[in-house]
C-alpha cells in the first residue's frame, strides 16, 4: 500500500449508535476517498490478532469484547499524508481530550469506545489493510 493511504474501522459502538453516514460524510468531506469498504464483524479471534501489540495491556480483553460485539464497517482510505490527515481527524483516543469537531468528540462514548479506529503509521495501514482486504476488493 502506498503512503497516501490508511486504514480505518467504525467501531461496533457507532454502528449500534446509527453513525455510520455521518461518520462516512465527515470523512469524504475531508477529502479522503474510500478505495475499499466492508460491513463485517470481526471474531474474538481476529479482534484478538488485529489488536495483538495490546495483548497483556490492562484493557486488552475489554477491547477484543468490544470490537468482536457487533458488526463494523472496515475501510481504506486514500489521501496525501492520509496517516496524519485521518488521525487528527478523529481526535485523541480518549474522547475527553479530542478536539472539537473531531469524529472521535462527536461519536466517542469512552476511550475504550471511541467510534472509530485510525492506523498510527504507514506500515500499520499497510498491515491493517491488508488483514481485511483482499488485492482484488482494493479499487484505486
Ligand atoms: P488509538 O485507537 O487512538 O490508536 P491505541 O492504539 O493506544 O489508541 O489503543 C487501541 C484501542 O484500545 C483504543 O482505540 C481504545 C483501547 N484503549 C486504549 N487505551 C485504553 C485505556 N486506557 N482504557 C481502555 N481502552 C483503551
Ligand atoms: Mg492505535
Amino acid at each position: 500500500m502506498a503512503t497516501n493511504r490508511t486504514f480505518t474501522m467504525i467501531k461496533p459502538d457507532a454502528v449500534r449508535n446509527g453513525h455510520i453516514g455521518a461518520i462516512l460524510e465527515q470523512i469524504n468531506g475531508a477529502g479522503f476517498k474510500i478505495v475499499a469498504m466492508k460491513y463485517t464483524q470481526l471474531s474474538k479471534e481476529k479482534a484478538g490478532e488485529f489488536y495483538a501489540v495490546h495483548r497483556g495491556r490492562p484493557f486488552y480483553d475489554e477491547l477484543v469484547d468490544f470490537m468482536s460485539s457487533g458488526p463494523i464497517v472496515a475501510a481504506i482510505l486514500e489521501k496525501g499524508n492520509a496517516v496524519a490527515d485521518f488521525r487528527k481527524l478523529i481526535g485523541a483516543t480518549n474522547p475527553d481530550e479530542a478536539d472539537a469537531g473531531t469524529i472521535r468528540a462527536k461519536y466517542a462514548t469512552s476511550i475504550g469506545e471511541n467510534a472509530v479506529h485510525g492506523s498510527d503509521s504507514d506500515e500499520n495501514a499497510e498491515i491493517e489493510g491488508s488483514f481485511h482486504f483482499a488485492g482484488t476488493e482494493v479499487f484505486a
